[in-house]
């Protein structure tokens, strides 16, 4: 018996050191020390012993097992190790190895354009306002001076959330909003989006971009309107630029003006694009402020007065980088704007 135990200790340790997966080191614990394994069947075979024998076949049986224990734990810790630095070196981090490359975007030609057009305006005193682009029929419309039953109210014209909620239509809420809210003196601009229910063609969008400016002081007068677009358009295009106010209307203003500059491509001269009139069209719209706009707003045009003017962000985009569909501004093709 003590052969058989001698037998298969040897068995064990050399099966013990071919094992290479944890999980065949469980498995051979089983085949040896478990319920069923081979040392339980060796000692099966104890009965048959002497009472002298008994004892000392058990004392040997007991190193076996403790021996193939011993073994099994060394192997197991040996296997840990090796896999964990196989886990570490696959993991391995080179803080010097150069990183993986970001590609640079930049702004949207038409955000950039509205940043010129507002720094032009800081530059000339003016503060920059922001507003919601959800408002109220009251601060869209009738704060404005627009009739009741002006078209661009229709529900046809305009994105109406409920009766009382629409999607602004223009950026002059922001102005109502400031009005009503500080006393004069006041110069600012505001730009963002505006809303109106239009069919898509290669000039009009229902989502577009506008930007207003308003002053509100004592003594204000067309004159100071005159001046300050004058500037800003030489300002933008350059000095050589010619402006020409035309009588127009608006509900807001009066009197109001659309203003057109020189024609981009001749410089006056007159050319295809301009239709040999040397103009370039509708550019902008201004005026001086309806009194019944300041009234609303609670401040006296008696003692007030104040010019507003607004303009097409989209439009001056297209002009200065010569985009013929403004579809192009929204569609967001990597190869339209990389040009930029
Ligand atoms: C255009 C014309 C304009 C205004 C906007 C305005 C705002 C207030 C009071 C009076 Cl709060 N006027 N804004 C005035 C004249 C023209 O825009 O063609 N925009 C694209």
């Amino acid at each position: 018996m003590r052969e058989l135990l001698k037998i298969m200790k040897e068995r064990a340790l050399l099966e013990l050191e071919n094992t290479n997966k944890l999980e065949e080191l469980e498995q051979l614990r089983i085949k040896f020390l478990g319920k069923k394994g081979e040392l339980t069947q060796v000692l099966r075979g104890m009965g048959s012993l002497s009472s002298e024998e008994r004892p000392i076949v058990g004392q040997v049986a007991n190193e076996v097992r403790v021996l193939i224990e011993n073994g099994i734990e060394k192997v197991k810790e040996k296997l840990k190790e090796e896999s964990k630095n196989i886990k570490l070196n696959a993991e391995i981090l080179d803080i010097s190895m150069p990183g993986t490359q970001i590609e640079k975007g930049h702004r949207h030609p038409l955000i950039g354009v509205m940043e010129e057009l507002e720094n032009i305006f800081m530059s000339m005193g003016f503060s920059i306002v922001q507003g919601p682009e959800v408002e109220t029929v009251y601060n869209n419309f009738d704060a404005l001076n627009s009739p009741e039953n002006h078209p661009s109210r229709d529900p046809s014209d305009t994105f109406y959330i409920t009766d009382d909620i629409l999607l602004r239509t223009h950026t002059s809420p922001v102005q109502i909003r400031t009005m009503k809210e500080n006393k004069p003196p006041l110069r600012i601009v505001s730009a963002g989006r505006t809303f109106r229910f239009d069919d898509v063609d290669d000039t009009h969008s229902p989502m577009f971009h506008q930007l207003e400016g308003l002053v509100v002081d004592k003594n204000i007068t067309m004159a100071n309107l005159k001046h300050t677009i004058d500037m800003f358009i030489r300002e933008l295009f350059g000095s050589q630029m010619k402006t020409r106010f035309r009588p127009h209307y608006f509900p807001f203003t009066e009197p109001s003006a659309e203003v057109d500059v020189s024609c981009l491509k001749c410089m006056g001269k007159g050319c295809e694009a301009c239709n040999g009139t040397g103009w370039s069209m509708e550019l902008l719209g201004c005026g001086m402020v309806h009194p019944n706009v300041l009234r609303n707003c609670g401040i006296d045009p008696e003692i007030y007065s104040g010019f507003a003017f607004g303009l097409g962000v989209d439009r001056i985009a297209m002009v200065k980088y010569g985009i013929n569909n403004i579809r192009l501004l929204f569609e967001n093709d990597m190869r339209f704007l990389n040009q930029f």
